[in-house]
C-alpha cells in the first residue's frame, strides 16, 4: 500500500479521504489554499502545505502547485477528490509525468468520457443502453439534420459535446426552430468549452436520474454496487439522493448493474466511476458516465458496506479489489441530505462563521462533514458543507431516521437549507418515492 498520500482537496470529501488513508495506515498531506488553514483535515494530516491564495484558480486548479507539494512531501500517489481537476484528463497525464499515482482513471479514458460524444460511442460499442439521437456530431448539412430530428421525432435536445452536468443544452420543440437553437448552442458551446461540436438526442421528457456505481482494478476484475436515485434537484444541483432506487427490480438492477461492469471490463476501466442514466417508462439511457468519486457516495457505502474511497486507494496501489459481484448484497436503503450553507428562501450562498454546531447521531445515522463550532465557512468555494447520511432496513425506515437527524442537527451562526429537507421529508410525493427531475423545482415553483 502507499506511504503517503496527497489530498488535492477540501472540506468535507478531504477529511473523508484522511479517514480512508488513516484506516489503511497511508500518510497523509493535505494540499490546501491559504483560506483553508482552519479546516478539520487539515488539523489531522500529517502534514499540510499551502499551495495559493483562496481564490481556486491559484490553488485547487493550480497543476504546478499541486504537484509541488507532492514532491517536497514526497507523497506517492495523489487523490483529487471531487470537482476541482478530479475530472481533468491534463491534470492526470501530468501527475503520472510527474511520477505520481493518479488516484483515478487513466487520462485516456478521462478524456473519452469527457467528450459527450465520444462517451456514447464507447458505451454504445459496449452494449450500454444509449438515448436515439445523432450518435456523432452534427454536420453542416441542414436537409440531413432535419431529416434526422424528425426520424427521432420531437422534442429533441442539443448537447454540447464539451459540456456535462446541465451546461451547454437547448430543447427543441418543432422543427422551425431547430436549425437556429442548432447555432445558438454551437456559439455558446464554443464560448463555453473552446468546441462547437453538438450532437442531438430525443428529449425525454420526465424522467428520473438514476446511476449506477461501479469499482474495477487492473487486474480485468469490474463488479457494480448497485444504482442511486438523484432525481431531486434543483438547477443541475442534486439535493437527496438515495439508493437504492424505489420501484427498480432487483431483476432489472443486476442487468444494467452487469451491463455497465461489463463495459468497464471493455473500456478497461480503472477505480470508482458512475454510470449516469434516465429512466422513463421502465428503460434505461445512458448519459453521462463521471470518473471521479462522487459526494453521494455514501448511500452506496451504507447499502452495500463498500468502503469507496478505501477500494479507489487499493486499486490505485495496483491491489485486487477485495469483493467479488457475488460478494455484494444490497442491504436496506440509505438516504442522504446535502446539507448547504445558504439561504433556504432564495438559495443564496450564507457564508460565516458556525457558532454553534451539534450533529444528529443514533443507530443508522451518519454526518460526513468538516464543520465545527467556530468554524469559519469561506465564501470562496461550493456552499456545500456537509451530508447527513441514514440507512435503515426499509425506505421508511430511513426517511424516519432522516427526519429525526435533521431535527436533531444544530447549525448556528450561517444560514442553511436544513428547513427546506425538513420541507421535503414531510412532503407526500417524495414519501411515496419515484419523483422525477422536474418535481423539486415544481414544487419551488420555479417551473
Ligand atoms: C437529457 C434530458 C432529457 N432528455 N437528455 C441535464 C444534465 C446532463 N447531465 C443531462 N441532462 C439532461 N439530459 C435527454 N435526452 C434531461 C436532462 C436534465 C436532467 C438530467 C439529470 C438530472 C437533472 C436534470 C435536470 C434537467 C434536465
Amino acid at each position: 500500500m502507499f506511504e503517503k498520500v496527497a489530498i488535492a482537496n477540501r472540506g468535507e470529501i478531504a477529511l473523508r479521504i484522511l479517514r480512508a488513508c488513516r484506516e489503511l495506515g497511508i500518510k497523509t498531506v493535505a494540499v490546501h489554499s491559504a483560506a483553508d488553514r482552519d479546516l478539520k483535515h487539515v488539523r489531522l494530516a500529517d502534514e499540510s502545505v499551502c499551495i495559493g491564495p483562496a481564490d481556486s484558480t491559484q490553488s485547487y486548479l493550480n497543476v504546478p502547485a499541486i504537484i509541488s507539494a507532492a514532491e517536497v512531501t514526497d507523497a506517492v500517489a495523489i487523490h483529487p477528490g471531487y470537482g476541482f481537476l478530479s475530472e481533468n484528463a491534463d491534470f492526470a497525464e501530468r501527475v503520472e509525468e510527474s511520477g505520481f499515482i493518479f488516484i483515478g482513471p487513466t487520462p485516456e479514458t478521462i478524456r473519452t468520457m469527457g467528450d459527450k460524444i465520444s462517451a456514447i460511442e464507447a458505451m454504445k460499442a459496449s452494449g450500454v443502453p444509449c438515448v436515439p439521437g445523432s450518435g456523432g456530431p452534427l454536420g453542416d448539412d441542414s436537409d440531413e439534420t432535419l431529416r434526422m430530428a424528425r426520424s427521432i421525432g420531437y422534442p429533441v435536445i442539443i448537447k454540447a459535446a464539451g459540456g456535462g452536468g446541465g451546461r451547454g443544452m437547448r430543447v427543441v420543440n418543432s422543427e422551425a426552430t431547430l436549425l437556429h437553437a442548432i447555432t445558438l448552442t454551437k456559439v455558446e458551446a464554443a464560448n463555453a468549452f473552446g468546441n462547437d461540436t453538438v450532437y442531438m438526442e430525443k428529449f425525454l421528457e420526465n424522467p428520473r436520474h438514476i446511476e449506477f456505481q461501479v469499482l474495477a482494478d487492473t487486474h480485468g476484475n469490474a463488479i457494480h454496487l448497485g444504482e442511486r436515485d438523484c432525481s431531486m434537484q434543483r438547477r443541475h444541483q442534486k439535493v437527496i439522493e438515495e439508493a437504492p432506487a424505489t420501484g427498480l427490480s432487483e431483476e432489472l438492477r443486476n442487468k444494467m448493474g452487469e451491463v455497465c461492469a461489463q463495459a468497464c471490463r471493455k473500456i478497461g476501466y480503472r477505480g470508482a466511476g458512475t454510470f449516469e442514466f434516465l429512466y422513463e417508462n421502465g428503460e434505461f439511457y445512458f448519459i453521462e458516465m463521471n470518473t471521479r468519486l462522487q459526494v453521494e457516495h455514501p448511500v452506496t457505502e451504507m447499502i452495500t458496506g463498500v468502503d469507496l474511497v478505501k477500494e479507489q486507494l487499493r486499486v490505485a496501489a495496483g491491489e485486487e479489489l477485495a469483493y467479488k459481484q457475488e460478494d455484494i448484497k444490497i442491504n436496506g436503503h440509505a438516504i442522504e441530505c446535502r446539507i448547504n450553507a445558504e439561504d433556504p428562501d432564495n438559495f443564496m450562498p450564507s457564508p460565516g462563521t458556525i457558532s454553534n454546531f451539534h450533529a444528529p447521531g443514533g443507530p443508522g445515522v451518519r454526518v460526513d462533514s468538516h464543520i465545527y463550532s467556530g468554524y469559519a465557512v469561506p465564501p470562496y468555494y461550493d456552499s456545500m458543507i456537509g451530508k447527513i447520511i441514514t440507512h435503515g432496513a426499509t425506505r421508511e425506515s430511513a426517511l424516519a431516521r432522516m427526519s429525526t437527524a435533521l431535527d436533531e442537527l444544530v447549525i448556528e451562526g450561517i444560514k442553511t437549507n436544513a428547513p427546506l429537507h425538513r420541507r421535503l421529508l414531510r412532503d407526500s410525493a417524495f414519501k411515496a418515492g419515484g419523483t422525477s427531475i422536474h418535481y423539486l423545482e415544481k414544487k419551488l415553483g420555479l417551473k
